[in-house]
This record gives C-alpha cells, sequence and structure tokens, in this order.
C-alpha cells in the first residue's frame, strides 16, 4: 500500500511545520491552510501549496469543517492531518472525512468518540482490569445518589465532566456541605464549555504525578508503547514542562504502566497513535485517567528517547502501512526534557502578543527546537500562546537539564515577553532537581513566594 502523494494540514504554528516536515522526509506534497491573518505565517511559506480558509476568529476558519473538506477537494489532498487542538478530536470532523472520501490522519471516529467521553473510557478501562480511582460506575446524575456515594467512598471527593478537559468542569469538594453547590456550578461550567453537563465522581487523591504513556497501533491490530512521559510541571492544567523517562518510578511500574497502556489500547481496537493518562499517588499507585486521541505538544521527547518519528508513523498507519518498528526493537535511551515558551508574563502567564524584533535561538548538541517564529512575526491574540518548544536530549537527567539550562540562557527574544525566565527558575529549583514534584508543586511554590 502506497503512502499519501498529498496531505493537507489542517491546523497552524509550530505543529504544522513539525507535520509538513516529516511529509517532505517522506515526499509527500503538503497543503497549508491559513486565516485572513496569517496568509504570511511561517507554516504556509514552508508549504508546498496554501489555501485560505476564513476570517481570523479559529471558528471561522481552524475550527470549520465545511471549509477545510472544501480547501481540500480543492488542492486534491487524499489526507489531513489535523495536528493537535482544533479538529483534532472532533469525532465528527473525522466522520465527515471519511463521508468525503479524504483519510483523517488518526483514530477511528469511535475512538475518538469514547476519549471525549471520560466516564465511559473508565468504565471500559476497569472492565478489562485497568486500575481506575474508586468513584461512580460511569455518568452519574441524581443527586441523593451522589450524596450517598460520596459519604461512602468519604470525602475528599472529585467532581468531574463527562466530557471534560483542562480542567473545565471539575470541582475537588472537602466535606458534605459543599457538595451540592459544586455540583450545580461543576454542572453548569461543563454545560457551558461542552454543551454537556453529564458528571462523574472519584475519590481525590492528593499529590498526584501525572504520567502518561504513548501507544501506536497499526490496523492490523499490532500495538507498542514508547514509554512514559511525566507532564507532573503543570499550572491551571497548563502543562510548562514534561520529561521522559519519568525521574520518579521505578523500573516495575514503568513496566506496569507500559502493560497497562497495551492493553487499554488492544482492548478498544485503537488505531493510530494515542495517549494514555494515569495519575500516580504518593505510593505509586497507578489509576487511568484519560485517552488522548491526538499527537500532543509534548511528543517530542518520545522521538528523542526512541528514535522513533511519531509523525511518520501517524502517516504510515493512516495510509495502510504496518507499524515500522516491533515492541523488541524499540530502546528508551538517555533523558529528554522539553520546555513550553509562551508568549505570557514569566510571572502571571498573562498573554503577551505583539511582534518579535529581535530572534536568536538555541541550538548546539542535544538541542531541538521546534518552533514558527521569525525576526519580524508577529504573535497574534486569536490563538494559544505556545511561540517555541525547547526539547534537550542528554546521555541522562542531569545532561538534559544542563543542555536545557544552556538553552534557555541562548535564547534571546525581543518585543515580547516570554515564559523563559519562569523555566530558568525551575530548572534551578532543588525540588525539581531531585525529581520531586507533583501537579500541585507549582501552586505551592508560589503561594511560599507570597
Ligand atoms: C484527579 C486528581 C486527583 N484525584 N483525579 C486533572 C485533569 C485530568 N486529566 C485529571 N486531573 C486530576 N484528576 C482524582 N481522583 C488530580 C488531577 C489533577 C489536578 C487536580 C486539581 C488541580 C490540579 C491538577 C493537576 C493535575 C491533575
Amino acid at each position: 500500500m502506497p503512502l499519501f502523494k498529498k496531505i493537507l494540514i489542517a491546523n497552524r504554528g509550530e505543529i504544522a511545520i513539525r507535520v509538513e516536515r516529516a511529509c517532505r522526509e517522506l515526499g509527500i506534497k503538503t497543503v497549508a491552510v491559513y486565516s485572513d491573518v496569517e496568509k504570511d505565517a511561517m507554516h504556509v511559506t514552508m508549504a508546498d501549496e496554501s489555501i485560505c480558509i476564513g476570517p481570523a476568529r479559529a471558528a471561522d476558519s481552524y475550527l470549520n469543517i465545511p471549509s477545510i473538506l472544501s480547501a481540500a477537494e480543492i488542492t486534491d489532498a487524499e489526507a489531513i492531518h489535523p495536528g493537535y487542538g482544533f479538529l483534532s478530536e472532533n469525532p465528527q470532523f473525522a466522520e465527515a472525512c471519511k463521508k468525503s472520501g479524504i483519510s483523517f490522519i488518526g483514530p477511528t471516529p469511535e475512538n475518538i468518540r469514547l476519549g471525549g467521553n471520560k466516564a465511559r473510557a473508565k468504565q471500559i478501562m476497569k472492565k478489562h482490569g485497568i486500575p481506575v480511582v474508586p468513584g461512580s460506575d460511569g455518568a452519574i446524575s441524581d443527586k441523593k445518589l451522589i450524596s450517598k456515594l460520596c459519604s461512602k467512598i468519604g470525602y475528599p471527593v472529585i467532581l468531574k465532566a463527562s466530557a471534560g478537559g483542562g480542567g473545565k468542569g471539575m470541582r475537588i469538594v472537602y466535606m458534605e456541605p459543599h457538595l451540592e453547590s459544586a455540583l450545580s456550578s461543576a454542572e453548569a461550567e461543563a454545560h457551558a464549555a461542552f454543551g454537556n453537563g453529564e458528571m462523574y465522581v472519584e475519590k481525590y487523591i492528593p499529590r498526584t504525578r501525572h504520567i502518561e504513556v504513548q501507544i501506536a497501533a497499526d490496523n492490523e491490530g499490532a500495538v507498542i508503547h514508547l514509554g512514559e512521559r511525566d507532564c507532573s510541571v503543570q499550572r491551571r492544567h497548563q502543562k510548562l514542562i514534561e520529561e521522559a523517562p519519568s525521574p520518579a518510578i521505578t523500573e516495575k511500574t514503568r513496566e506496569k504502566l507500559a502493560k497497562f497502556a497495551v492493553k487499554a489500547a488492544e482492548s478498544l481496537k485503537y488505531r493510530n497513535v494515542g495517549t494514555i493518562e494515569f495519575i500516580l499517588d504518593a505510593d505509586d499507585n497507578i489509576y487511568f485517567m484519560e485517552i488522548n486521541t491526538r499527537v500532543q505538544v509534548e511528543h517530542p521527547i518520545t522521538e528523542l528517547i526512541t528514535g522513533v518519528d511519531i509523525v511518520k508513523e501517524q502517516i504510515r498507519i493512516a495510509s495502510g502501512l504496518p507499524l515500522s518498528t516491533k515492541q523488541k526493537n524499540v530502546r528508551l535511551k538517555g533523558h529528554s526534557i522539553e520546555c513550553r515558551i509562551n508568549a505570557e508574563d514569566p510571572f502571571t502567564f498573562v498573554p503577551s502578543p505583539g511582534q518579535i524584533n529581535f530572534l536568536y535561538l538555541p541550538g548546539g548538541p542535544g538541542i531541538r527546537v521546534d518552533t514558527f517564529i521569525h525576526a519580524g512575526s508577529v504573535i497574534l491574540p486569536y490563538y494559544d500562546s505556545l511561540i517555541a518548544k525547547v526539547i534537550s536530549y542528554g546521555c541522562n537527567r542531569k545532561e538534559a537539564i544542563e543542555k536545557m539550562r544552556r538553552a534557555l540562557n541562548e535564547f534571546q527574544i525581543g518585543g515580547i515577553k516570554t515564559t523563559i525566565p519562569f523555566h530558568k527558575t525551575v530548572l534551578s529549583n532543588p525540588d525539581f532537581l531531585a525529581g520531586k514534584f507533583d501537579t500541585g508543586y507549582l501552586e505551592r511554590e508560589n503561594a511560599a513566594d507570597r
């Protein structure tokens, strides 16, 4: 089965360029799409062809399904790569591609739909023997039943939206008197954000680490894992630093995570690449959380420790080819760290759009930079504030940290504020250096500052 000849990339910024690079190496032509305000953007310049898909607002362009499908038809693209965000986890879009005879480079619409229904995904994982946090069996709506269940599992509990993501519709409840108001505000928030107020309930686990496992599955049902990523350095559910492998788990825990992730993918008949997300408690107990059905922002750290090109793998699988490697040939070697550089104030994280008037990007041994910026480029307020990913690779964690520190000091950017100073601070924090941090780390560090 041959590879696609031409792919339309339904995205912008660094991930559109990342996909273009994979296509170029595979000999595949690329079509970029752009909104009215991005015709001079780097992802457009670097593509073989480009086509305008609408006004600046994402809802009118990068999220506009009819416009993107027309663009693919006009340019004769056989396949669409959705990147991350935008339409990447929209089952209707994957379905619409199929109906138009265009290959969607990603999982099946059924896989995506399940990934978006967190209560149901958890229920299915539990049925297949993958450990989950004690709580409701799927979604729950009756207030009396919820109250009874919470008393049974014991406070604190956490209320989560079935359609949730990014912490929206999520509430930690420390005692029964707070339950009713937390429930109604979480439901309202979920309804406003996702058009779906369905909730589920879990025991709240304090001091968790966020660890996810990269998997890949082909059309013959072969599944491999590419090791884990530790994404515990987050702020308000936005990941800021990720690393692979996790500095905080034993080899035994690593093996368990991988085994659960492969079993999850097999039991769901998962196709293409994906991530199985877990939380770990202070005693290294593993709990399944979610399935992410897209290529993730932090995929490069896995590429650096495995040598597997995850985007090429996505394209190969979608075109019907088998996985390029077998599990026994995947070796996790060295250590990789990613710092997300955002156009934001480094202390308040308030977006800082504007024109870049000076730029020098870091490089040298062990440094990869995935970005779309150049001297003169304008960071627009319409889209997310990620402007670059600095990724380091070393033979061990200490070397990866040293290289990252050097790279952050080399990075020179004028005209806008960035989160580089924040990263420099974390990379010299004794707890971070010792690998002692959990998802509450930043909030606590900030509290200590005040
Ligand atoms: C949890 C949890 C503790 N206990 N579930 C947040 C997003 C989603 N992917 C999973 N999340 C969590 N689920 C139980 N049962 C802790 C988190 C969590 C978190 C919670 C509150 C504030 C910040 C957080 C950061 C990462 C994970």
